[in-house]
């Protein structure tokens, strides 16, 4: 029987606080997998830590910002001493600045590179040399509709998340002989805290523009939910997927598949 259980396995699912993160560690969990997360602030990880107490999850959660080299190998040496070697990482953290690039300062273009490109490189190359050591690896970077397209005001996380896209192929290329894995999973519109400006209801009472605009875009003719993420997720963390490396799994209703919804 393909073997889709996590037991035994360490998961540490960045950003997991919330939103995608959350519902992804929430599939490990079930599976059987001791789920560890970080956030850059402590009270997002008091919140993620309440959130996992409700859902019967037994989670530690660590105070980490990704983009800080030093922090990140402190907090993966804590976790090797408190839980065991990481097994499968998802770089989930991430921020979106919208902001049209004439006005986009250098400085908030290149937080957003820190956080959703840098992050994943400091992290995964924190437990690489566990998972060599080990023997065995999973690694899941979180890409986008934007590792494929472009839109208006995303400009800095484009660049984030197709580069993104190219990590993960190179880290599928470099460490495959050590059966480790690296692929990414890339979520369409998903109703998170993240994309709750773009579906906010209008002050006359209608869907968003923008709202209405990915309806007609998404064969599926809705928003993904966090919940949609958990199985593709788990595929890509359990040995049902050790002979897929290098590959960017798209859970998007069909978008990147669809010229939208024609004119009546
Ligand atoms: P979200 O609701 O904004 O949550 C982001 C999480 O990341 C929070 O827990 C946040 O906590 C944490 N975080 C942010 N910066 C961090 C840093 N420097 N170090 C550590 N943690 C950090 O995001 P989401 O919508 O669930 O999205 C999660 C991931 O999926 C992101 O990579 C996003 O780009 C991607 N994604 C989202 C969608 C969507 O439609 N929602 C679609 C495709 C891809 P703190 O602020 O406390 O650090
Ligand atoms: C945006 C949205 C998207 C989603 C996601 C789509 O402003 O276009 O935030 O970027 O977050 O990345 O896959």
């Amino acid at each position: 029987m393909v073997n889709f259980s996590l037991e035994g396995k360490v998961a540490l699912v960045t950003g997991a606080a919330y939103g995608i993160g959350l519902a992804i560690a929430q599939a490990y969990a079930e599976a059987g997998a001791k789920v560890v997360f970080n956030c850059s602030r402590q009270e997002t990880v008091d919140r993620g830590l309440k959130a996992y107490k409700e859902l019967g999850i037994d989670a530690k959660g660590y105070v980490c910002d990704v983009t800080d080299e030093a922090s990140v190998k402190d907090m993966i040496a804590k976790i090797e001493a408190e839980v065991g070697t990481i097994d499968i990482l998802v770089n989930n953290a991430g921020i979106i600045k919208r902001i049209p690039m004439t006005e986009m300062s250098v400085e908030d273009f290149e937080r957003v590179i820190d956080v959703d490109l840098v992050g994943p490189f400091i992290m995964s190359k924190a437990v690489l040399p566990g998972m060599i050591k080990k023997g065995a690896g999973k690694i899941i970077n979180v890409c986008s509709m934007m590792s494929e397209l472009g839109r208006e005001t995303v400009s800095a996380y484009a660049a984030a998340k197709g580069g993104l896209k190219m990590l993960t192929r190179n880290i599928a290329s470099e460490y495959g002989e050590y059966n480790i894995q690296c692929n990414g999973i890339g979520p369409g519109y998903i109703a998170t805290e993240q994309t709750a400006p773009l579906r906010e209801i209008q002050p006359d009472g209608s869907r968003h523009p923008f709202d209405q605009f990915i309806i007609a875009k998404t064969p599926a003719a809705r928003w993904g939910t966090p919940d949609d993420l958990k199985g593709p997720a788990l595929f890509l963390a359990s040995e049902a997927s050790d002979f897929v490396n290098g590959h960017v799994l798209y859970v998007d209703g069909g978008i990147l598949a669809y010229i939208g919804k024609q004119p009546k």
